[in-house]
């Protein structure tokens, strides 16, 4: 067995692989981070890393799981340290970061992160813990209060279990005090983030105790974000293969792409990190910036991850090196754009080309299955607000329509190969029964348009709509996911 990644082990690494020149001893504790997956290693935290780097050293992680103790198993043995490597054709860039100090996992002593997060050193609550993990309604945002850990959370704040239960508990804990409020960063794909987790933790605030909701409102910032980077779930190949890199082994190691971006609202409750120093945009308006990112690169990944999926593509660049798909994607890309106020600074056709190129970095191995998940979660904010948008102007919504049919597809859970996979979502179970239940096509898409955590009621009552996607649907059935692709291509006009 090689060496572990550790302080320790930092002297060994090779000239090319960069690592901390801070003095990691020296470091406070000023982010807590609720969700150290994959992509807060590759974001947020070289973030952090940068602002340490340069000398403010109020910006260390801790880090916290509200699940499994996994993330923690690998980076605490390693004294928080792992890499984020660069990919892009044959480029390997490896850079050691040490912005997260340790890593808790909440549900093992849910006080213990409680009280870290009331810390007075604690400036920023960041979080990264997925769509689902904010316990919203998808349509409508709204906190779903019949949910059982959602129950618990307003039963009894003492040991909370979901994330607005933990942001509202260490405010709670913070008013006691007498110290200030930390700034919340949402920093997941969710529309509006900033406003819903903000809407959520009022929410639980006010039924709880009205006066801490009254100290919350004056006193908290929930900025909206927009961040964006591709970072592909770890397999033990890139493990494999960082370690023949690096010469000791990194169980926390996440591979992305050289792009990277965050926008955030100028809205913050006490100190931030000099976010302008570090690449990172304060703006007063992030809603146009999450508008093209979510309905452009996460619209466009959703139908990929469906209708490349369905088809038996694993990754996203097999997916877009398919002329058809690539064509494809440039049609929804049109339909969607038609909807978007672009903020200035953002040239839409550049950023169009620049998509395209990301998807197709074959060294990223993005896999078709991963984006697919959640989609239930997902299908609101990248999809179907843009149909909704057109609809509104009597515009027809063909591509995201496939699109649409492709998630609808996606939960029989067979490919067209005829391969079975489990659907990994919240509401699969409802859709699975709504799926079975249905007799025939047409009677599924029904069934499912009528899902009201998914799709708004006027969304769903609409007879265009519902045509479009029955259409698709059918398409799909008949001639497969690639069929129906090349059958919509060859139905555009030629340009
Ligand atoms: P990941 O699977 O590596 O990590 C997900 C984290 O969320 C884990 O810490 C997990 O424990 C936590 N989590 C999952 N379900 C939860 C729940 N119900 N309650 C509380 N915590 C829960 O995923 P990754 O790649 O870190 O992505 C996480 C989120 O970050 C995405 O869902 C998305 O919103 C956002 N994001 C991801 C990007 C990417 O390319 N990976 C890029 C931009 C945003
Ligand atoms: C992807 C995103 O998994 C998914 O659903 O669409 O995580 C995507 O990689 C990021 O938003 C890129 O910034």
């Amino acid at each position: 067995m090689t060496t572990r990644l550790s302080q320790a082990t930092l002297d060994a690494l090779p000239p090319a692989a960069a690592q901390p020149a801070y003095d990691r001893a020296a470091v406070k504790t000023g982010v807590v981070h609720l969700g150290v997956g994959a992509f807060h290693r590759a974001h947020q935290a070289v973030v952090f890393d940068d602002a340490l780097a340069a000398g403010d050293l109020r910006w260390g992680v801790l880090g916290a799981s509200l699940r499994s103790p996994g993330v923690r198993d690998q980076l605490n043995p390693q004294d928080g340290l792992y890499s984020v490597v660069v990919r892009d054709g044959d480029r390997r860039d490896v850079r050691v970061i040490g912005a997260i100090q340790s890593v808790l996992v909440a549900p093992e002593d849910p006080a213990a992160l409680v009280a870290a997060m009331a810390h007075p050193h604690v400036h920023m609550v960041t979080l990264t813990v997925t769509e689902k993990g904010y316990r919203l309604d998808p349509a409508s945002g709204a906190l779903m209060t019949d949910d059982p850990d959602v129950t618990a959370d307003l039963s009894d704040l003492s040991a909370p279990r979901t994330a607005p239960g933990f942001v509202t508990a260490a405010l709670a804990a913070r008013k006691a005090a007498g110290l200030p409020p930390f700034t919340v960063v949402s920093c997941d794909n969710v529309p509006h983030n900033g406003a819903r987790i903000r809407q959520a933790v009022l929410d639980m605030a006010g039924r709880i105790d009205p006066g801490l909701r009254d100290w919350i409102e004056t006193h908290g910032a929930f900025p909206q974000t927009m961040v964006d980077r591709i970072v592909p779930a770890t397999t033990p190949d890139d493990v494999a293969a960082n370690e023949s890199l690096l010469g000791v082994t990194d169980q926390g190691m996440v591979k992305t792409e050289p792009f990277t971006q965050w926008v955030i609202e100028d809205r913050f409750a006490g100190p931030r990190p000099d976010f302008d120093s570090l690449g990172v945009q304060v703006t007063a308006d992030v809603a146009p910036w999450e508008d093209a990112k979510l309905r452009l690169l996460n619209g466009a990944h959703s139908a990929i991850a469906y209708l490349g999926g369905l088809a038996g593509l694993q990754y996203v660049d097999q997916v877009v090196a398919i002329p058809a798909y690539a064509r494809f994607v440039e049609a929804l890309w049109d339909e969607a754009e038609s909807t978007l106020t672009p903020p200035p600074g953002l040239d839409v056709p550049t950023y169009r080309g620049e998509l395209m190129r990301r998807f197709a970095n074959s060294a990223l191995q993005h896999r078709t299955v991963q984006i697919a998940m959640d989609g239930s979660q997902k299908l609101p904010q990248r999809l179907l607000a843009a149909c909704a948008a057109r609809l509104d102007k009597d515009q027809p919504n063909d591509a995201l329509a496939l699109a649409v049919a492709g998630w609808m597809r996606w939960q029989d859970g067979v490919d067209d190969a005829g391969n079975a996979f489990t659907v990994n979502d919240p509401l699969a179970a409802e859709t699975a029964r709504r799926v079975q239940g249905a007799a025939g096509p047409a009677a599924k898409v029904a069934a499912l348009l009528d899902l009201a955590a998914v799709f708004p009621p006027a969304l769903a009552a609409d007879a265009r709509f519902a045509k479009a996607v029955t259409n698709a649907h059918l398409s799909l059935i008949e001639r497969g996911a690639q069929g129906a692709v090349e059958a919509f291509v060859e139905s555009l006009p030629r340009s």
